[in-house]
C-alpha cells in the first residue's frame, strides 16, 4: 500500500494515517478492530484503550497467570508496541525488549539437514526380550525385560523441510538409544541396501538426486534427468533402484515399514571375540504401503500424512513397535557367502541366514516440541557403546566421519551434546569445555589428566576393563585407491529383489520406472537405465522399453561381473507376503450423509472398536449429519476435504436422498472412483449406489465391493478389509480408465 511522506509527530495525531481512514482492515489484522475508525479520528482514540495500550489485543497476566518477560527475566509490561517518540514513531533503540525479542525471531532458524530434511520423531523405549551376554558385552543386551529410553526420528531424505511426506523415496529410520554406557545411534532407513559401496560417492549421489541446481526443481523426487543419469552411471546403484522404485518408497505408515541397520556390524564379547551383525526392525504392524496414484493424492490432502498419523496413533494409545532382529554370523559364513559382507549394496537373505528377534522398540509418546527435539537431535553412526562395533564397509568407515560434522555445522557448536535430546542420560564425565553454548562444564580446579591431585578432586580416570575397545581386526594389505572384485557384481540380488514380489508388485516396479523414465528428458539417459534393466529381469526391461516408447531394445549394459540368475526368491522382501492380520491400527472412512442408518453405523462402529481401528466421518457439511433415528453426528471431514485416499477402507452408510445428492459432487465420485482404483475395499448401502453410478463404475463393483445391507453385515466386513487390499483388481480392470 503507497506510504504518504510521514507527518512530524506534533501534527500525527490531528489526522489520520492514509492507510487507516478507510474503516476495512489492513493486512493481519481484524475487520472487527478496524471498521469502527471514523475517517479523520486520531490514530490513539480509535486502537488504543483508555490507557493508551492499543485496545483488547492485550491479555494481562492474572491469578496463576505467569508474568512475561524478557530472556533476560525483566518482566514485560506491553509486547503489543514498540516504545516510540511520540504516538507515531520514530522507534527508540532503546527499546530492548523489541530489539531482543526481533534479534531472536531473526535467528530461528537453524541450517536444514542437507539430507533427510524432513523428518518427525517420537519417544519411546527398548526391551530387552532375550540375553545377549554370550556374543556382546553392550550393556544394553545384558538383562532381559530391562528398558533403555529411545528416541526415534523417520524421515525422507531428497525433500527440503517443508516438503511432503509421501514422495516417493527412501524413509530414514534413525535410533538413539541411551543405553547406560553411552548413547548407541542406529542410523538406517527403510531399505537394507545403498545406492553406492563407497562414501566418497555421497556428494555426487545427493546433488543428483536433489534439486537441479539450476532451476531448484524438482522438489522431493527423484524423476529428473540428473539422478537418472547418475543412476544410470553407477551400476552398483542397481540393487537399491530396485527397492525405491518399489511400493517401499510410499509407505502407508512409519508404523507400517520396516528398518535397517544396512551395513555389518560387529558385537563384541568382554574377551573380544567378534560376530558380525545385521540390524532389522520389524513393525508389529506388518508392512503396508500405499500406491503411486493415492500417493500423489495424499501429497495434495494431507501433505503431513505420515506426521499425522504418527501423533495421532500415540497420543491416541496406539504405540507402534518393531522388533529388533539380528542377523549374527561368523567369519566363516561370511567367507562361503555369495557376495562380500562388507558391500552395503547387498543383503542377506533371511531364508540363508534366520533373523534372530531380541527385543522390542515401543514409541510411547510425542516430543514437547518440535524444534527442541526432533530438529535439534543430532546421529552419529560413530555412537557405539562398548560391545558394538564397526566392519570395514567403506561406506560405513565414511559415515563415521560425515555425521559429526554435520552436526557442527547444523547445532553450530561442539557443545551439541549438551542438548537435552542428545545428553546421554548415563553419568558423563571428561575435561572438555567450553565453545559455543557450554552448559555442563566440568566443575573444580583441575581439567586435565594426567594429574596428581588425587582421587577427590582429579576428575575421572580411564578404565581399561570398562572401557570402549576396538576389535582388534587385522590390517587387510596394501593402501590403495580402488574397489574389491568382490563388490562387482551389481545384478545378482537386484535380480532376487524382482523376482522375489508378487505380480502386483512387479507391476508396480514397471509402473514406476516408466513414470521416472518418464520425466527424463534425454532419450538416452532413458535407454541406457533400460540396459541395465535387461540384466535383472528381461520381462521388466521390455515392459520399461515399451512403457518409455523406446524404438529399440538397447544392448545390456556391461556387467562388470556376469550375474547369477539362480538366487532363490525370498517372501521376506515382499511387502504383500508379509502385511498385517487385522485392521488393528488402521483408519476407516465412513460417508455418511442425512438420514443414514444409525443403528447399521453403531454396530460398524463397535467392530472397528473391538479390532483396535479408527475411523473418521466425512459428510458433504463439516456440522456433519442427522441419523435415520434422529441423532446428529459430527463429521471430522467435508467431503473434499476428507477424499478416500485419507483411509485404509472406506464404507458409504447413505439415505435414497443423501446418495442422490451426492451423485451429483465430484467429490463423493473421487471418493467412490479412488477408493477402487486403489483397489481398497468398499462396503456400501444398498441406497449408495447412484454415487457409484455417477463415478462410472457401478458395472465394476467386485468382491471387495462388500454389502453393508444390515447390522449383520458390520462383522464380516471389518473382519474381511484386513486384507487391507484388493489386488486382483489392479491386474483385472484397467484402473487407468476409469
Ligand atoms: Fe546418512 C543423515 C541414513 C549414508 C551423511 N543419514 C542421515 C539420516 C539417516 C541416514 C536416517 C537422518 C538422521 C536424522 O534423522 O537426523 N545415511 C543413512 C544410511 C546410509 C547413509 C542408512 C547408508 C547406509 N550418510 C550416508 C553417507 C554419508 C551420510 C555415505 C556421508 C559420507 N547422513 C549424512 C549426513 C546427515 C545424514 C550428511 C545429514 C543430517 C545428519 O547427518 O544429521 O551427515
Amino acid at each position: 500500500m503507497a506510504k504518504k511522506p510521514s507527518p512530524s509527530p506534533k501534527t500525527s495525531n490531528s489526522k489520520a494515517p492514509t492507510d487507516r481512514t478507510s474503516g476495512t482492515a489492513m493486512p493481519g489484522e481484524s475487520p472487527q478492530k478496524a471498521s469502527p475508525v471514523p475517517p479523520d479520528a486520531p490514530l490513539r482514540d480509535a486502537y488504543a484503550e483508555p490507557q493508551g495500550r492499543g485496545g483488547e489485543t492485550h491479555q494481562t497476566a492474572e491469578g496463576d497467570v505467569a508474568v512475561l518477560t524478557t530472556q533476560q527475566g525483566v518482566p514485560v509490561a506491553d509486547d503489543q508496541n514498540t516504545l516510540k517518540q511520540g504516538d507515531r514513531g520514530p522507534t527508540l533503540i532503546e527499546d530492548f525488549h523489541f530489539r531482543e525479542k526481533i534479534f531472536h525471531f531473526d535467528h530461528e532458524r537453524i541450517p536444514e539437514r542437507v539430507v533427510h530434511a524432513r523428518g518427525y520423531g517420537a519417544h519411546g523405549f527398548f526391551e530387552l526380550t532375550e540375553s545377549l551376554a554370550d556374543v556382546t558385552r553392550a550393556d544394553i543386551f545384558q538383562r532381559v525385560g530391562e528398558r533403555t529410553p529411545a528416541f526415534v526420528r523417520f524421515s525422507t531424505v531428497a525433500g527440503s523441510k517443508g516438503s511432503f511426506d509421501l514422495a516417493r523415496d527412501v524413509r530414514g529410520f534413525a535410533v538413539k538409544l541411551y543405553t547406560k554406557e553411552g548413547n548407541w545411534d542406529l542410523v538406517g532407513n527403510n531399505i537394507p541396501v545403498f545406492f553406492i559401496q563407497d562414501a566418497i560417492k555421497f556428494p555426487d549421489l545427493i546433488h543428483a538426486a536433489k534439486p537441479e541446481p539450476d532451476r531448484m526443481f524438482p522438489q522431493a523426487q527423484t524423476a529428473h534427468d540428473n539422478f537418472w543419469d547418475f543412476i544410470s552411471l553407477s551400476p552398483e546403484a542397481m540393487h537399491m533402484v530396485m527397492w525405491t522404485m518399489s511400493d517401499r518408497a510410499i509407505p502407508r505408515s512409519y508404523r507400517t515399514m520396516e528398518g535397517f541397520g544396512v551395513h555389518t556390524f560387529r558385537l563384541v564379547d568382554a574377551k573380544g571375540k567378534s560376530t558380525f551383525v545385521k540390524f532389522h526392525w520389524k513393525p508389529k504392524q506388518g508392512l503396508q504401503s500405499v500406491v503411486w496414484n493415492e500417493a500423489v493424492k495424499i501429497n495434495g490432502a494431507d501433505p503431513d500424512f505420515h506426521r499425522r498419523d504418527l501423533w495421532d496413533a500415540i497420543n491416541g494409545g496406539d504405540f507402534p513397535e518393531w522388533e529388533l532382529g539380528l542377523q549374527l554370523f561368523d567369519q566363516d559364513f561370511a567367507d562361503k557367502f555369495d557376495f562380500d559382507v562388507l558391500d552395503p549394496t547387498k543383503i542377506i537373505p533371511e531364508e540363508i541366514l534366520p533373523v534372530r528377534f531380541v527385543g522390542r522398540l515401543v514409541l510411547d509418546r510425542v516430543v514437547d516440541n518440535f524444534f527442541a527435539e526432533t530438529e535439534q537431535v543430532a546421529f552419529c553412526t560413530q555412537n557405539v557403546p562398548p560391545g558394538i562395533d564397526f566392519t570395514n564397509d567403506p561406506l560405513l568407515q565414511g559415515r563415521n566421519f560425515s555425521y559429526l560434522d554435520t552436526q557442527l555445522k547444523r547445532l553450530g557448536s561442539p557443545n551439541f551434546a549438551h542438548i537435552p535430546i542428545n545428553a546421554p542420560k548415563c553419568p558423563v564425565a571428561h575435561f572438555q569445555q567450553d565453545g559455543h553454548m557450554a552448559m555442563t562444564n566440568p566443575r573444580g580446579r583441575v581439567n586435565y589428566e594426567p594429574n596428581s591431585w588425587g582421587a577427590t578432586i582429579g576428575g575421572p580416570r580411564e578404565d581399561p576393563a570398562r572401557g570402549f575397545t576396538s576389535f582388534a581386526a587385522e590390517p587387510d594389505g596394501a593402501k590403495l585407491r580402488l574397489r574389491p572384485e568382490s563388490f562387482a557384481d551389481h545384478y545378482s540380488q537386484a535380480r532376487q529383489f524382482f523376482i522375489s514380489q508378487t505380480p502386483i508388485e512387479q507391476k508396480h516396479i514397471a509402473d514406476a520406472l516408466t513414470f521416472e523414465l518418464s520425466k527424463v528428458e534425454r532419450p538416452d539417459i532413458r535407454a541406457r537405465m533400460v540396459s541395465h534393466l535387461i540384466h535383472i529381469d528381461a520381462g521388466l526391461a521390455d515392459t520399461v522399453a515399451a512403457g518409455l516408447g523406446l524404438p529399440d531394445l538397447p544392448a545390456p549394459a556391461q556387467a562388470a561381473r556376469p550375474p547369477i540368475d539362480s538366487l532363490a526368491p525370498s517372501d521376506a522382501l515382499s511387502i504383500v507376503k508379509n502385511g498385517p492380520a487385522t485392521f488393528a491400527g488402521r483408519k476407516l472412512g465412513i460417508l455418511l450423509s442425512d438420514g443414514a442408518d444409525a443403528e447399521l453405523l453403531a454396530s460398524l462402529l463397535k467392530e472397528i472398536g473391538k479390532v483396535g481401528a479408527t475411523y473418521e466421518i466425512v459428510a458433504p457439511k463439516i456440522g456433519g449429519v442427522t441419523l435415520s433415528d434422529g441423532t446428529k453426528i459430527a463429521a471430522k471431514h467435508k467431503i473434499d476435504g476428507g477424499p478416500s485416499v485419507l483411509f485404509d477402507a472406506v464404507a458409504l452408510i447413505v439415505s435414497d436422498a443423501g446418495a442422490e445428492l451426492m451423485a451429483g459432487d465430484a467429490a463423493a465420485q473421487d471418493f467412490v472412483r479412488d477408493a477402487f482404483a486403489h483397489c481398497k475395499y468398499i462396503g456400501l448401502t444398498p441406497q449408495a449406489e447412484p454415487i457409484f453410478a455417477a463415478g462410472g463404475i457401478a458395472d465394476k463393483l467386485d468382491d471387495a465391493c462388500l454389502p453393508l445391507a444390515s447390522v449383520k453385515d458390520a462383522a464380516q466386513f471389518v473382519e474381511t478389509i484386513a486384507a487391507l487390499r484388493f489386488w486382483p483388481r489392479e491386474l483385472e480392470v484397467d484402473l487407468d480408465a476409469l
